[in-house]
């Protein structure tokens, strides 16, 4: 979908960044700042007339020490997006995401534009929380992840009582971290309910959380900006979300250089073979390449030749390491060749939601078992 320029009409343009996850143990912290740079400088005749940038929550990936370059690179970054906020007059919005990974560190903003003088509009939320900027005539609702225990219905009785206090029956626009009930195929407190976002917003719903881009209805997961583990090799990048008077519009805008993280499948293992279709691939250095096989019989010491000869790469072999994968990527991936039975459906998905981030993983398994 393309956006089309009414630049004559009055119109509201917000950017969405989700799941960058700073201080992430494959993805370096400095090839996703570099990154983000580079999709600022690819984007920026687009990105200077934008009126507010949305951080819908993991930012970073755990709590970052101060004397790391994880660290540094973070406090980078919030320069980064400060001042460019501030040179194009942006609003800036940063929302809560989960705990175990933001750890409220995105409060340094508030710190980095007082002290290095940088006049922004900026909020960090990380309560439920409505906002109507007046300038805008534009009303947004904030929902971080994780609030009542990660119990999603009580937190959407608590949107409603909020909205009651301000007299409001809709919103334009929500900004969430969590899951929702499309996204995983069993049913969990925490999902969120797709129709009751839907009937209080007649905007999008802008969401964080799931790292694959994923859209239901006006309800946008933006997915992470860049990958970050093997079964996760879908599109990453941001969206850009356009409000004008003739209608709302959406479009998803590709992080080209997001990390590769390369599957081989071999049904035998070959290191001749192997060797012929890496070089093949020609991806650039410090992509991870991983390779399955169902094959055991793997020799130590040629794997470590194999490594050996790609330094480029980082290189895993899958028959024997689990790996972190995207909730719908696993799916589809463990499902291929698989034959799934009551039996074993349960343990397979226990030791899939091992590798996830996902609160309530109990209830996930006590759902599953009633409906088997
Ligand atoms: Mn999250």
């Amino acid at each position: 979908m393309k956006l089309k320029r009414r630049d004559a009409m009055k119109s509201i343009k917000i950017l969405n960044l989700s799941d960058i996850h700073i201080g992430h143990p494959n993805t370096h912290a400095n090839f996703m700042f570099e990154n983000i740079k580079k999709f600022f400088f690819k984007h920026t005749k687009l990105f200077e007339n934008l009126d507010i940038i949305t951080l819908s929550g993991d930012l970073t990936h755990k709590l970052l020490p101060t004397n790391s370059n994880d660290y540094s690179v973070f406090t980078d970054l919030l320069i980064f997006l400060v001042s460019f906020c501030s040179n194009n007059n942006i609003k800036l919005r940063a929302l809560e995401g989960t705990k175990s990974h933001d750890m409220g560190q995105m409060k340094n903003f508030y710190k980095i534009i007082d002290k290095l003088n940088y006049n922004v509009d900026f909020k960090y939320v990380d309560t439920l929380f409505i906002e109507h900027m007046k300038d805008l005539n534009f009303t947004i609702l904030y929902v971080p992840d994780e609030l009542n225990n990660s119990n999603a219905k009580e937190t959407f009785k608590d949107v409603l009582n909020l909205m009651k206090e301000h007299g409001l029956s809709k919103v334009n626009h929500v900004i969430l971290h969590g899951q929702w009930n499309y996204n995983l195929p069993v049913s969990s407190k925490a999902n969120h309910n797709e129709e009751d976002y839907l009937s209080i917003c007649d905007g999008f719903i802008s969401c964080g959380h799931i790292h694959e881009f994923s859209t239901y209805d006006r309800i946008i997961m933006t997915g992470s900006f860049d990958r970050h583990n093997h079964g996760s090799e879908c599109k990453k990048g941001t969206v850009l979300f356009e409000y004008n008077e003739l209608g709302n519009e959406y479009l998803f805008l590709e992080n080209e250089n997001a990390k590769i993280y390369k599957t081989i499948h071999m049904e035998k293992y070959n290191p001749n073979e192997l060797i012929a279709i890496i070089k093949k691939l020609k991806l650039p250095a410090g992509s991870f390449i991983r390779v399955k096989t169902k094959d055991l019989s793997i020799d130590k010491s040629v794997i470590k030749d194999i490594k050996n000869l790609f330094q480029d790469y980082t290189i895993d072999f899958a028959s024997n390491k689990k790996e972190k994968t995207d909730v719908r990527s696993a799916l589809s991936e463990e499902i291929v060749g698989l034959q799934i039975t009551n039996d074993n459906i349960v343990s397979l998905v226990e030791e899939e939601l091992e590798n996830f981030n996902i609160v309530n993983k109990l209830d996930f398994i006590e759902e599953l078992k009633k409906h088997i």
